[in-house]
């Protein structure tokens, strides 16, 4: 074994195929998720938004980029970069279709053009209180997102406008397996190229595997992991529903208010004392879940 075991299914559905109802039935309100074909070309946006266009019609704005290889905003959760460039020169480095780790993360961009609403607004299905919030995400080829629940526990709709990505879902169940970082909602563990040796935990997971096509879409519920591999340039609008249960909630509000914000102050104090004591605690909480399932096993084995 040198993967993850990715085989579990999703449904994929026509986007004319499904209605609110049934999404909020069968999707939304059990947190299962659905791979749906098609659904930004109910939209102008599906059409219409290229790169080129974007670089025609908003190249001369400054926006903000991150990047892969800043270490520091590995070790919490990065919510804020100093890096700025002009949109046109990155859609120019992303075009190259060369491998870049220069993502633009949660950009709104609708906020800079508010016109874009008229090409792409909150798809039906998703319609709730967070409606208006559609947030925009770009990357280059080989762009990795590395693997995380979001942090509201919220459940998001991701549509892909142009451009082809990778994504991973994994079922909550498998969160004591993850090396989540306490304080924090994304693991230690690199997914991509798992390490069983050193993080034996990931034996254990399973998950999906689903490649987004232009105009596809797909909604990964409230408290599932995801992690997103950009194949080529691509732009991706996430819009969002609050979690259907109280719980989950609850744990958003948690994380955002209470625990993301101690994790930053403790790792401004405390630095890379802080950071390893993360990382030794989480896997110790993966060494505890193992030998719980382990001993599970053997009794069951020997019942
Ligand atoms: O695909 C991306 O760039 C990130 C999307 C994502 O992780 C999210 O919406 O939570």
């Amino acid at each position: 074994m040198d993967q993850l075991d990715l085989s579990l299914p999703i449904d994929v559905v026509q986007a004319e195929d499904l209605t609110r109802e049934e999404f909020v039935r069968k999707y939304h309100k059990p947190m299962r998720p659905v791979h749906i074909k098609g659904l930004m070309f109910q939209q102008p946006a599906g059409k219409k938004w290229t790169l080129e266009w974007f670089k025609k019609e908003m190249g001369h704005h400054q926006i903000t980029v991150f990047d892969n290889e800043d270490k520091n905003s590995i070790k919490t959760t990065a919510t804020f970069s100093p890096y700025k460039m002009n949109f046109g020169d990155y859609l120019d480095l992303i075009a190259k279709n060369e491998p870049t780790g220069i993502r633009m993360f949660r950009v709104n961009l609708y906020k800079l053009k508010p016109e874009l609403r008229k090409d792409y607004s909150c798809p039906p299905i998703m319609k709730g209180i967070m409606s208006r919030h559609g947030f925009m995400f770009l990357g280059g080829k080989d762009g990795d997102v590395r693997a995380h629940i979001d942090v509201d526990h919220s459940g998001v709709l991701l549509s892909q406008s142009f451009g082809q990505k990778r994504v991973v879902l994994i079922p909550p169940e498998y969160s004591k397996f993850m090396y989540q970082l306490p304080l924090n909602t994304h693991t230690m563990a690199d997914l991509k190229n798992p390490d069983f040796n050193k993080y034996p935990g990931l034996k254990y997971i399973k998950g999906i595997e689903l490649i987004l096509e232009p105009g596809d879409a797909v909604y990964m519920p409230s408290g599932w992991w995801h992690y997103n591999t950009y194949l080529n340039a691509g732009l991706g609008v996430a819009y969002r529903k609050l979690a259907p249960t109280l719980i989950n909630k609850l744990k958003g509000l948690r994380m955002v208010a209470l625990y993301i914000p101690l994790d930053k102050t403790l790792f401004r104090l405390f630095g890379d004392r802080w950071y390893k004591w993360k990382e030794r605690t989480a896997v110790k909480r993966v060494e505890r879940a193992i030998a719980q399932e382990e001993a599970a096993g053997y009794a069951h084995g020997a019942g």
